[in-house]
Formats: C-alpha cells, sequence, structure tokens
C-alpha cells in the first residue's frame, strides 16, 4: 500500500488532480491518498498558506501528487520543496502527437536547483528617510554544496537514462560570483564523467532562450538554477503545445513531490476546460519512482492514444472535451 499524500491546491489544480485520481483508482495498485489543504483558498480559510498538518501529512506519505497554488505559489510550493529539501525538479520537454508541438520529436530535461538560488524568499524594501518604498531587493545564493548535488544528479540521470550531454546554463559573465561558481562546479562534475561517455558543454542562459527556438534538438539534458530552471521550462512547454502537457517532479534524498508544471489558471478554473495531461504525466512520473514502471508505461501510453486520437482532448488541444472526460478517454484505454 502506497500512501500518497494529495495537495489539489487553487483553481485548475483541484479539477485535474481529480481527473488524475480518477486513472490512479483504475489501476491494480493499492493507494492510499491522504487529502491535505494548501494555497490561497486555504489562506483565506485559515489565514495560513501551508498548515503544519499539511507539511505533517507530505512527510509521512510515500509520494505527493500536488496540483497548484495561484498567488501563494512561494509560501506553498517553494516552501515545501525547501522544507522537504526535494532539491532536483525535473521538467521533461518533450514531444506528443495531436499537439501544438512545434517539433515532432523533442525529447529532452531539464533539471532544476530547487531550493536556492532567487527563490530563497529574501527579499526586502529599500525605503527613504520618511519610511516611502522607493525600491526593492532580492538576495540570489549559489552554494558550492548546493550546485555540486543538482549537477551530479543532472550528470548521473544522464548517465542511468542513456542520455549523452549535459549541459549547464548560468549567465557567469555578468552574475561573475554566483553563475560563475555555478559553472566551475558544473564542469567539476563534468569531468567525472567524461570517462562515462557524458558530454558537456554550457551557454548564457539568454543564449539558451533563443537555442531553444532555433535549434532545440541539440539538448539532450539541461542542468540549472531556480529561476532560470523555471523560466526556461515555460520555454520548453511553449515548444511542444503548451503548459498543459508539462509534468514535473521534486526530488530529494528520500521524499518526492509531483505536480504540473502550470499554475492555478484563475481565468479558466471551475469550468471543467483545464487539459488534465500534465497532470496525469505527473503521475507517470510518480508511479516509476515507486518502482511502479508496468503502470506508469500503461499510463503514458494510453495518454498519448487519446492524443493522438483527438478525438476527446480539451480545448487547448483543439477538441470540445470537458477534464474529466477527457480523463475517461484515458482511463479506457489502459492496458496491461
Ligand atoms: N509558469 C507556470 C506557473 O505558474 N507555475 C506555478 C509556479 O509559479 N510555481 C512556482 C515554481 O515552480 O517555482
Amino acid at each position: 500500500m502506497y500512501k500518497i499524500a494529495v495537495i489539489p491546491g487553487d483553481g485548475i489544480g483541484k479539477e485535474v488532480m481529480e481527473a488524475t485520481l480518477n486513472i490512479l483508482k483504475a489501476l491494480n495498485i493499492d493507494f492510499d491518498f491522504m487529502f491535505a489543504d494548501a494555497g490561497d483558498e486555504c489562506k483565506e480559510k485559515t489565514s495560513v498558506a501551508l498548515p503544519d498538518k499539511t507539511i505533517e501529512i507530505v512527510k509521512k506519505a510515500d509520494a505527493c501528487l500536488f496540483g497548484a497554488a495561484g498567488e501563494t505559489a512561494a509560501d506553498v510550493i517553494v516552501r515545501l520543496r525547501q522544507e522537504m529539501d526535494l532539491f532536483a525538479n525535473l521538467r521533461p520537454v518533450k514531444s506528443y502527437p495531436g499537439t501544438n508541438s512545434l517539433f515532432d520529436d523533442l525529447d529532452f530535461m531539464i533539471v532544476r536547483e530547487n531550493t536556492e538560488g532567487m527563490y530563497i524568499g529574501d527579499e526586502d524594501y529599500i525605503k527613504d528617510e520618511l519610511g516611502n518604498v522607493t525600491g526593492a531587493t532580492a538576495k540570489r545564493v549559489i552554494t558550492r554544496d548546493a550546485s555540486e548535488r543538482i549537477c551530479e544528479y543532472a550528470f548521473k540521470y544522464a548517465k542511468e537514462n542513456n542520455r549523452k550531454k549535459v549541459t549547464g546554463i548560468h549567465k557567469a559573465n555578468v552574475l561573475k560570483k554566483t553563475d560563475g561558481l555555478f559553472k566551475k562546479i558544473f564542469y567539476e562534475v563534468a569531468e567525472k564523467y567524461k570517462t562515462e561517455g557524458i558530454e558537456s558543454e554550457d551557454f548564457y542562459v539568454d543564449a539558451t532562450a533563443m537555442y531553444l527556438l532555433t535549434r532545440p534538438k541539440s539538448f539532450d539534458v539541461i542542468v540549472t538554477t531556480n529561476l532560470f530552471g523555471d523560466i526556461l521550462s515555460d520555454e520548453g512547454a511553449g515548444l511542444v503545445g503548451g503548459l498543459g502537457l508539462i509534468p514535473s517532479a521534486n526530488i530529494g534524498e528520500d521524499r518526492a513531490l509531483f505536480e504540473p508544471v502550470h499554475g492555478s489558471a484563475p481565468d479558466i478554473a471551475g469550468k471543467g476546460l483545464a487539459n488534465p495531461v500534465a497532470c496525469i504525466l505527473s503521475a507517470v512520473m510518480m508511479l516509476e519512482y515507486l518502482d511502479e514502471k508496468e503502470a506508469a508505461n500503461a499510463v503514458d501510453k494510453a495518454v498519448l492514444k487519446v492524443l493522438s486520437e483527438k478525438k476527446t482532448v480539451t480545448g487547448d488541444l483543439g477538441g470540445k472535451s470537458t477534464t474529466m472526460e477527457m480523463s475517461e478517454a484515458i482511463k479506457e484505454k489502459i492496458e496491461f
């Protein structure tokens, strides 16, 4: 029996989570779903965005499924990652048929550092002598330990998943100390993997934003710091048909949380319009993590069939189906 903490969160998080649980319940696997609150609505009700009880439930679980957080994202998902030391954020960029993918055969992985960088939440106002806010600052922290750990993770991931190259992304020409350190450590780790046949290269983040459009097929595994990883993975989503399709995994030493890359999308929330695929594929990543490879494969194939057929898909994919109708169609296609 797997204990799964389930945090639907805000907006479309609730709908895509319901659609995902519909799939998981159809598998021949014993799950104990432990529901927990977090997000904007939770804050409105209880004045806390991430209750201690939720953290307790997540820490007790074998894995966590997360829907979306709205305005409280920093207090909820960013904090959960830090609280549980989920240092590696895996965001695959993969073309699926039947989507608005700009390329039909993209398949690369973005490995984003998840615990420090620009997202440590150390912001301050600059005030004049009368106390008027005249500006604001944000501190960005890059440490040797976290950089080594994420680069090591990316190279090990490449080796174990038959990937050939890892690209380190930074802005070391301007952020000389922070990204200078990240780049240095990237090449220290790369050196160890040279004999394993894993190539390495590095680019500035601005150039990478262009290369993702002009030659995305040249990427295999990307490793980068927190904010750059967040931004580049949305660009990656744009390459393969949008945020409704991109799953993610947040991995720690002995804990993991899985979430769609999209946010709470309040403009379409509650209308059954949200594409459930990003959340369902996040559950596929969870099944792989739990070593339920056969089930993971079966759900992945079912998603592929429904996308290819294009009959029962949501509006973002050119269809007219609701979130739950698409989930039902995927469920019907699962074969063991
Ligand atoms: N860009 C899509 C989106 O809104 N994602 C939710 C979000 O901002 N999460 C915070 C994060 O991934 O760091």
